[in-house]
């Protein structure tokens, strides 16, 4: 199964309308909406819900006041950092102050969800509107401050630095300086987030559904906040319909107000967040601006290179520095830098927070250094690929060191790659060697066209740790439970090759679930593209302890040595001799001392009478009873993807309007489990990068508004603006883990910019320096450069 292109299992149930999302769940569930600060930047004056209080339907609202314990706390600061020493965090409802716009104020619990809009509709807040800090320039110049204890408004500032890069570039024989900027955006999954708690008064315990990428992170986070020991809460979560990063801050403050509320109401209560909730209230990304200084030599070998660079973190930092901190790590790729510093600052605004959203700063990294590749190409006349071959990090150079603290905590070491080979695939899938020809025909057509690359290193699989649970059923059907959530990527599919091939059984026998808390308590969250390396090594790990137990039980019953056995379709066989098997499930039976006449297997496995088995031997000392088991993996260090991009793009002379005309990839994971999902995953991604490079953008106004809060604005592309995509794959695999598997999930995604954007400045012939680009914004820039 491994390595096959195999169907999803989970499409039949996803594409006939049968999954079940969370707004599928609760309808017995009371509804809660909330007030949401109209201001960027407001003291709160007054609360007043005298009007509200007559309407039928109402159940409760609640506003900062009636927050108790440690739910009157700020959320926590999940990922903390020594430099990040102003790092703030937001109440689940304002105290007194908001932030940014779409700050819940107060919950409204309501019979339904129309009442509970019509009660937001009647309470009435007084605002004490304070100057609001939008964007990195108004930020950096500190005039208005966003939490007035922050000085500057600069949550944290970073410096990691290998060699003496300023010497370094003062010593080139070239040199050059960059300045380059993306824009914010934010993922935008087809469902929002949503929570439904039930809590049960005799048991003192919560059942709380939400659509998470991480359920035991939620479990933990409620269970500390409510008060409540944590096996009193279980967290499930149902199919998801897109995540993106968005949903994996763990608690969002909706996360702790619905299971109080349904603590304290003693009903189910339920909230769905609304489109325009997720524009004004989610987390968005990308935001930053780069200043860029570099030293080459005569064949355009990097010397020296330094980067500083502003990150715009919104109101808060929940998620602490992880997307800065992946970009001044990650933004040196398949390179070898020479000398290297970078100096980030992470900095206020009055804008909704930022956390990973897919490629989580890649995009921003990548897109700086091939804009640096592209620019010493331009300046010494050599081909931009050349470049970028002559500073690759060779094969033979593998794990190398760059010498710098990854997003982990633990030392950047690319484990495994072969960047020349990569490039030499992409250079043929995509004619790159051909194009001046076709360059030149499209001319003689009056056609503008261009093509670009863009390369990236991602850091994949990261820690601390995931595990699984098997279990073989007395019928053969395989059981298997990982903590982890999916929200599309095709986990259930995956896992169950992977346990097919490692346990020896049929694929459509296993089922597999995921982000239960019921089914299993310990996980980390899928993130970071980790779920293939982690919960995949960890459940073929699992597999391979179960088929261990499975081959002792089986010796056993077949008189034979463990070694001459094997598993072939469930069915377990003495190698080479026909007709001496026991099959899995009648291993199952035997597996448990309580034996039942009516377990599936039970006849095959003992001859006896009786509902239960009298003459069952006991547990053997250090076993345990079932077919089942447990194992976790948890890796030495973060395992590193990288792929390549190129793109042929023609602008139109007149209008400006750009258009994709190839889209090729050269995608290294390592060993593929899945080429289908994998290929589908790179078109997400894809589609995902282009979207960043020409559509996708948060357009806020000076006051703080986002102008463009709803899809009639937000320009997300359409099947029409994706273009089709070639794909060719490279396998190095991972020392790292037991499948040499590195991730895939967000890989399609990060060269999308940095690779559009060469393709453009190829056809236009001037520089690229901001992304996205929109056609208004290529014709402003044709007319300045025709100007000068
Ligand atoms: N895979 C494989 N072989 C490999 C690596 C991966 O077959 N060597 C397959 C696996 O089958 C897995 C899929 O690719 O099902 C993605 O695996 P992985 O790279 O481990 O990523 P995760 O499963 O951990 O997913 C997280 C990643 C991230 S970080 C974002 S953001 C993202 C993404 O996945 N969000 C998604 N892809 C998404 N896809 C969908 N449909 N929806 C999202 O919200």
């Amino acid at each position: 199964m491994f390595g096959q292109r195999i169907r999803r299992v989970e499409d039949p149930r996803l594409l006939s309308g049968r999954g079940r999302y969370l707004d599928d769940l609760g309808h017995d569930a009371l509804a809660v909406a909330f007030v949401r600060s109209p201001h960027a930047h407001a003291r709160i004056v007054d609360i007043d819900v005298s009007a509200a209080l007559a309407v039928d339907g109402l159940v409760a609202i609640y506003t900062y006041d009636d927050l108790d314990g440690r739910t009157s706390e700020p959320l926590p600061l999940l990922i903390p950092h020594p430099t990040l020493n102003q790092g703030r965090t937001p109440y689940p409802l304002a105290d007194g102050e908001v932030n940014h716009v779409g700050e819940a104020i107060a919950m409204v619990v309501a019979s339904d969800r129309y009442v509970a809009e019509d009660v937001v509709g009647l309470i009435q807040v007084e605002y004490e509107p304070l100057p609001p800090v939008v964007g990195l320039a108004a930020s950096r110049d500190g005039d208005a401050l966003v939490h007035a204890d922050v000085p500057g408004n600069v949550a944290a500032t970073m410096v990691q630095e290998v060699g003496d890069a300023a010497a370094a570039i003062a010593a080139a024989a070239h040199r050059a300086t960059l300045s380059l900027s993306i824009e914010r955006s934010a993922s935008m999954p087809m469902e929002g987030k949503g929570v439904l708690a039930r809590w049960d008064a005799d048991d003192e315990s919560l059942l709380v559904h939400t659509s998470t990428q991480s359920s035991t992170s939620v479990r933990q986070a409620i269970a500390a906040k409510l008060s409540i020991p944590v096996d009193r809460v279980e967290v499930v979560t149902p199919d998801i319909g897109g995540g993106f990063g968005v949903k994996i801050v763990h608690p969002w403050p909706e996360e702790i107000l619905v299971p109080w509320a349904a603590r304290r109401l003693g009903q189910p209560v339920k909230w769905v967040e609304d489109r325009r909730e997720h524009f004004i209230s989610s987390a968005h990304e990308r935001g930053q601006l780069h200043e860029v200084e570099v030293g080459y030599d005569d064949d355009g070998r990097l010397c020296g290179l330094s980067v500083r660079f502003w990150h715009d973190n919104g109101a808060y930092t929940p998620y602490g520095l992880i997307v800065p901190i992946i970009t001044s790590t990650q933004l040196l790729g398949p390179y070898k830098p020479g000398a290297y510093r970078v100096e980030f600052q992470s900095m206020y605004t009055n804008t909704v927070i930022v956390t990973p959203y897919r490629g989580a700063g890649r995009p921003q990294g990548c897109f700086v250094m091939e804009r640096v590749m592209d620019a010493i190409a331009a300046d010494l006349g050599i081909d931009r690929a050349v470049v970028r071959e002559r500073n690759f990090i060779q094969p033979a150079e593998m794990p190398y060191d760059h010498g710098l603290m990854f997003q982990d905590g633990r030392p950047l070491v690319y484990d495994s790659g072969d960047f020349p080979a990569s490039l030499a695939k992409l250079k043929a899938l995509v004619g790159w060697d051909e194009f001046d020809s076709f360059r030149a025909a499209a001319r003689a057509e009056g056609r503008r066209v261009g093509i670009g690359l863009g390369c990236y290193v991602e850091g994949t699989g990261v820690g601390p740790y995931e595990g699984g649970h098997l279990r073989v059923e007395t019928d053969g059907s395989v059981v298997v439970s990982t903590g982890l959530t999916s929200q599309g990527q095709g986990h259930q599919t995956m896992l169950a090759q992977i346990v097919a091939d490692e346990l020896g059984v049929e694929m459509e026998r296993v089922r597999v679930t995921t982000g239960d808390t019921r089914r299993f308590k310990y996980a980390v969250g899928t993130f970071a593209s980790r779920t293939a390396v982690m919960s995949g090594s960890a459940v073929a790990l699992t597999a391979r302890k179960v088929r261990a137990k499975a081959l002792k039980i089986a010796a056993n019953a077949l008189e034979a040595a463990v070694d001459d056995l094997e598993i072939v379709d469930g069915q377990i066989r003495v190698k080479g001799s026909p007709g001496s098997e026991i099959d899995l499930g009648s291993v199952a039976v035997l597996s448990n001392p309580l034996r039942y006449a009516f377990d599936a297997g039970a006849a095959r496995a003992t001859q006896f009478a009786g509902p239960v088995d009298p003459t069952a031997p006991p547990v053997p000392e250090g076993e345990q009873p079932g077919l089942e088991g447990t194992d976790y993996y948890s890796p030495v260090g973060s395992t590193f993807a990288n792929g390549m991009h190129a793109v042929v793009v023609e602008t139109d002379p007149e209008t400006a309007e750009i258009n994709i005309l190839r889209y090729c990839v050269v995608h290294d994971c390592g060993t593929v489990i899945n080429p289908m999902i994998v290929e589908g995953q790179i078109h997400g991604g894809v589609a995902q990068g282009v979207a960043g490079a020409l559509y996708e953008r948060m357009e806020y106004d000076d006051a703080g508004q986002l102008l463009n809060a709803s899809y009639m604005d937000f320009l997300m592309p359409y099947a029409s603006e994706v273009p089709h995509i070639e794909i060719d794959h490279l396998e190095t695999p991972s020392p790292l883990n037991p499948l040499g598997v590195k991730g895939a999930g967000e890989a399609g995604v990060i060269p999308g910019s940095a690779a559009i954007a060469a393709a453009i400045e190829d056809a236009e012939g001037f520089a690229i320096t901001t992304m996205p680009i929109s056609p208004s914004q290529l014709f402003d820039l044709r007319r300045r450069h025709c100007e000068r």
